[in-house]
């Protein structure tokens, strides 16, 4: 493929991950009106780069015709949310839109990575309306906490600085670290469950309070 071929490859990952992102950024402002607080924090999206598609393809051997389906992430969308249960609700949320049917989930939040690696992914089939009809492409959906996504950026940019080999004594600091924001993920949560906690108690005193 020539830089004209890939141009056009990309139009349809490009269109799906601009529509979902203005979806999913549509389904946080709902959410933050009808509840007490947004279970998304914020939303991201990228096209994947084609250095990455290529060593991809290489490293699952998908040939090049095949990319469409061999490659399930070259649309990418990013949720981040602030408690590890607001996770499980926005994946119900997605599971129930009429606009994409999710193709299959890898919880790497239960089964996290030996890396350190937590999150949970979406693989979806998307339809997009192109000028020759209508496309439908595989996007990838990751759901997970602001920690997990501070790990996971700054792992991935080391990964990237080291290539392949990563030094050992950064593999076991980035471990820690993963351990360390799993322990704040938990305390957050703890924290959330209190705070909720006493919201109940103080309305459900405030309407005695209103009845007598
Ligand atoms: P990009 O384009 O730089 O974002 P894999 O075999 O790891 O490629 P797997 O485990 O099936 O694939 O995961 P999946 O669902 O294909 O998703 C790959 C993407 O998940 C990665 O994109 C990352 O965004 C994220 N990811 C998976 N494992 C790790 C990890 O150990 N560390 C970090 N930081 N991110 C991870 P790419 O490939 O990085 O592409």
């Amino acid at each position: 493929m020539d830089g004209r071929d890939w141009g056009t490859f990309l139009l349809p990952y490009e269109q799906a991950v601009e529509e979902l992102k203005v979806k999913l950024k549509t389904m946080r402002a709902e959410l933050k009106k009808r509840e007490e607080y947004a279970p998304i924090e914020f939303v991201t999206g990228r096209i994947k780069k084609i250095s990455s598609i290529l060593d991809k393809a290489k490293r699952l051997d998908v040939p090049l015709d095949q990319l469409e389906t061999g490659i399930e992430d070259i649309a990418g969308i990013r949720i981040m949310c602030q408690f590890v249960e607001d996770i499980r609700r926005v994946a119900e949320y997605i599971r129930r839109r009429k606009d994409l049917t999710v193709v299959y989930e890898k919880d790497y939040i239960t089964n996290f990575k030996d890396s350190g690696y937590r999150s949970f992914h979406m693989i979806v089939k998307y339809p997009v309306q192109t000028a020759l009809g209508q496309k439908i492409v595989l996007a990838e959906i990751q759901i997970r906490t602001l920690a997990m996504n501070f790990w996971a950026t700054i792992e991935h940019s080391l990964s990237y600085k080291y290539r392949e080999s990563l030094p050992e004594d950064i593999k076991e600091r980035l471990k820690k670290a993963g351990e360390a924001a799993f322990v704040l993920d938990n305390e957050m949560s703890a924290i959330r469950l209190e705070i909720l906690d006493a919201q109940k108690t103080f309305e459900d005193q405030s309407n005695i309070v209103s009845k007598t």
